[in-house]
């Protein structure tokens, strides 16, 4: 008989979800039910916590026994410049981001344009649980319960032809929403912040189009309501508040690698042997840990990833 074998990163929620992720679920559930009643009380309570996702599938999760990072840890330290450059101010700073009607745009070499509500387009997948490993380019890293649908499966609804070699995704452009956007002088970085994939790179299984963490929507700090998350990769890569996707030809220049070039380039693929130019690579600190753990080639995603690679001089890709 032929058992259908699950690759080695994909287990069941059972086996690996630890009890906090089951709590708060089940506080969801709850909410859910009793909302049918409608108290204030209640609606004040999911807009806050966020709310739930329907039909949610749970059936794949990255394993490898990862201890998830609590919803707190991964909601209160962020990189969203945007609002600023402190990664403790940008959840009290997140609310301005307003995510009601919220437009993406689908051009470049697909048949016909396609501009379609966020609403809308995330009916047409399937969501997925994602647990995977997030490595910033900075040393820091944790581990998240995304959810998302596999962007795969967008790009197969997007239909590019074959002369689309690579995606193209930036982040939305209003400095009603977003105060660095208004920084005539010193922005952080220049916007609107743009970054890309390889074709094959954003067909690879573990690339998700992310729209939420812990079962529920998109946090604001953490990139609502849509963002990119290719574990493997330095977090830079994993783009937030996307607002239009673009298929192209030639590899886009996306915005670290433009701002500074020596630093950081088009692939950065997680590699304890390429060190930053003003720092190891070699270890990391995990959210809410003491000790340094050592940083995994790929970020742990080897075996799924190192063949877009092959004979690639990594030095030199970086
Ligand atoms: N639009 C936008 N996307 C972004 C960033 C940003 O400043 N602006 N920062 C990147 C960096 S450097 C990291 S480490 C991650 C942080 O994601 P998190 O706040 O969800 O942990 O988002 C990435 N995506
Ligand atoms: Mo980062």
């Amino acid at each position: 008989m032929n058992y259908l074998k699950k690759p080695s990163w994909q287990l069941d929620e059972k086996e690996i979800t630890p009890k906090e992720l089951f709590d708060k679920r089940r506080s969801f559930i709850k909410l859910g039910a009793a909302s049918i009643v409608s108290s204030t009380a209640i609606v004040e309570a999911l807009a806050k916590e966020n709310l739930p996702i329907k039909n949610l599938k749970y059936n794949e999760a990255v394993n490898n026994n990862l201890e998830l990072n609590t919803y707190e840890q991964i909601t209160s330290y962020n990189n969203f410049y945007e609002f600023t450059t402190s990664k403790e101010r940008v959840k009290y700073m997140a609310h301005t981001l307003d995510t009601n009607g919220w437009r993406i745009t689908i051009d470049g070499l697909i048949d016909k344009k396609i501009e379609i509500d966020f609403d809308d387009l995330i009916k047409k997948f399937t969501l997925h649980e994602r647990i995977y490993r997030f490595r910033c380019v900075e040393g820091w890293s944790m581990v998240v319960p995304w959810v998302g649908i596999k962007l795969s499966d967008f790009i197969k609804y997007a239909n590019p032809n074959s002369k689309a070699k690579y995606i193209r995704f930036e982040t939305l452009f209003d400095d009603d929403i977003f105060p660095d956007q208004a920084n005539m002088l010193f922005p952080a970085v220049e916007y609107p912040y743009v970054e890309g994939l390889r074709m094959d790179e954003a067909m690879n299984n573990l690339s998700i189009l992310a729209v939420g963490l812990y079962g529920s929507s998109m946090p604001k700090q953490n990139g609502a309501p849509i963002r990119l998350i290719v574990p493997w990769k330095y977090g830079f890569k994993s783009i937030k508040s996307i607002a239009k996707i673009s298929f192209v030809e030639k590899e886009p220049l996306n915005t670290w690698q433009k701002s500074n070039p020596k630093e950081y380039g088009f692939y950065a693929n997680v590699n304890p042997n390429v060190d930053h130019p003003r720092w190891s690579q070699k270890r990391e600190r995990v959210l809410g840990k003491f000790f340094k753990q050592k940083t995994l080639m790929f970020n742990g995603y080897e075996k799924e990833v190192a063949h877009l690679y092959k004979g690639m001089d990594l030095t030199k890709y970086f």
